[in-house]
């Protein structure tokens, strides 16, 4: 039955092995990782089906919300509204950490990662701290999802248990693992793994939509009275999460899915922009942006598409759960990867391959309302994705000591140059916090100082 499918999908090297009596450890080990994958989504991807269009020309910038607005009166009354939503317990956060290490050189889930620049804690204790500091704060624990991938699922659950859910309760973090796709050749054919089995790639941060789904989560998060979700990348230490500004500009603006941004830092950064077409707001990636757009510059020749996103969204409970129902929500995202194989003659080799996978931001194209606004990158953006230059440890650790030095000057602390801070969240978990407690902390700062 597999074997004749796998056929008409033209995979005959696998059905092969599936057929060959001597080869039953092979064939179990590939009919295991087939039984977690679509074959008709699979199917349909072939066929070139459902595959994320060329944008048109003529898409145009989003409407951001600025960065000043965070000074205003109107944002006080978001503030307000967003504090209220986390004091009721409807915010809940989620990670999509389905990605491995592998750009910083470790086989390890990112969220074990040492980030911070004097204790070293992990990306995971980064998030954990805020989560548990946001819980204090607004007297109601805040629910935190957190997508793995079959990947580092194991890994990652071990990781909490190993270290006591990181302060939290348990019962208020669930992991759920994504789903996953075959990669494929350039000329379609399934990829053996040198390790045994199919070469299969996480689906893509947009499989968090039915991953949610068909692990029961969704019901869980109706079950704690969830709202409104707020996502993020396991990459980014300053991540403000659940950042009452945004949830409260996002839920008083009736937005389906919002994003934050910031300018990005030059037209080659990294990331993708908001834009607009088809009446919708979109993200498109920088991957997937020609050169018309990247360069376009305004009649003052500045950067048109300035508006960097720093892939932080919130989402209403209603509206993730109608864009997982639907088949076929989101786009295919093509990816060439040099994939190691197993070649016929059972050696390892390097060959040039296709991962699929679909964008949790491509739900914009769904949403009806949807809220953008910039903030601060110097406050809010030190991701870590490479081992060495831009993105790395090194301007990361940085980046979080430079934030925390400039929360105490503008609280009058006198810090030297050249010293390095770092403030956990559980001491303050923003500026206002840390003026709160102003008598705790020394005038003058003059070596590296640990606020936890
Ligand atoms: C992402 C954004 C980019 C920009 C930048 C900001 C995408 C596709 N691009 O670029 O526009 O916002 O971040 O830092 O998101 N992940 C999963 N499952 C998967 C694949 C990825 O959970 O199947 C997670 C991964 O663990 C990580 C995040 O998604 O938390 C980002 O993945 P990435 O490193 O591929 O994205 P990047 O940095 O190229």
């Amino acid at each position: 039955m597999l074997a004749e499918r796998l056929r008409r999908l033209g995979q005959d090297h696998i059905a092969d092995i599936l057929e060959d009596e001597s080869r039953r450890h092979e064939a179990m080990r590939i009919e295991s990782d087939l039984g977690g994958v679509d074959l008709d989504l699979v199917e349909r991807i072939m066929r070139g089906e459902g595959l994320a269009e060329v944008p048109p020309s003529e898409v145009r910038p989003a409407a951001v919300v600025p960065a000043s607005f965070s000074s205003s009166p109107s944002a006080a009354q978001c503030v307000l509204a967003g504090r209220r939503l986390l004091e009721q317990g409807k915010v809940a956060a989620l990670l999509v950490a389905g990605g491995q290490a592998s750009r910083l050189g470790v086989e390890s889930p990112k969220g074990c990662v040492e980030v911070t620049p004097l204790t070293g804690k992990t990306l995971f204790r980064v998030f954990a701290e805020q989560i548990l500091a946001l819980g204090r704060r607004f007297g109601r624990p805040v629910p935190w999802f957190i997508m793995t991938s079959p990947v580092n699922h194991a890994q990652t659950v071990e990781y909490f248990t190993a270290n006591d859910f990181l302060g939290l309760d348990p019962r208020m973090v669930f992991f759920f693992p994504q789903g996953v796709l075959p990669s494929l050749t350039g000329e379609g054919k399934f990829i053996l793994a040198p390790e045994g089995g199919l070469y299969l790639n996480p689906d893509g941060h947009g499989g968090v939509f039915r991953a949610l789904l068909t692990s029961g989560m969704f019901d869980a998060m109706r079950d704690l009275g969830i709202e409104e979700i707020f996502t993020f990348q396991v990459d980014n230490p300053l991540v403000k999460v659940c950042d009452p500004l945004f949830v409260g500009l996002h839920s008083m603006q009736g937005a389906c899915m919002s994003s934050k941004v910031v300018r990005k830092a030059g037209f080659d950064e990294k990331v993708g922009v908001m834009v607009e077409y088809g009446g919708r707001t979109r993200l498109l990636e920088y991957s997937d942006m020609d050169d018309a757009i990247r360069y376009a510059t305004d009649e003052n020749g500045e950067m048109l598409h300035w508006a960097g996103s720093i892939a932080i969204h919130l989402m209403r409970l209603d509206f993730a759960r109608e864009v997982a129902s639907r088949s076929h929500a989101l786009p295919f995202h093509r990816a060439v990867k040099k994939i190691p194989a197993l070649a016929p003659d059972g050696t390892t080799v390097t060959v040039e391959g296709i991962k699929f996978e679909t964008f949790i931001f491509d739900a914009l194209a769904h949403a009806r309302t949807s809220v953008t606004l910039e903030v601060t990158r110097s406050e809010e953006f030190a991701p870590v994705k490479n081992l060495t230059g831009t993105d790395s440890l090194e301007t990361s650790r940085v980046l979080q000591s430079k934030r925390h030095v400039s929360w105490l000057r503008a609280i009058g602390v006198d810090v030297r140059d050249g010293v390095t801070v770092e403030i956990s969240p559980l001491f303050a978990l923003d500026r206002e916090e840390l003026a709160s407690r102003r008598a705790e902390i020394g005038d003058v700062i003059t070596r590296d100082t640990y606020l936890g």
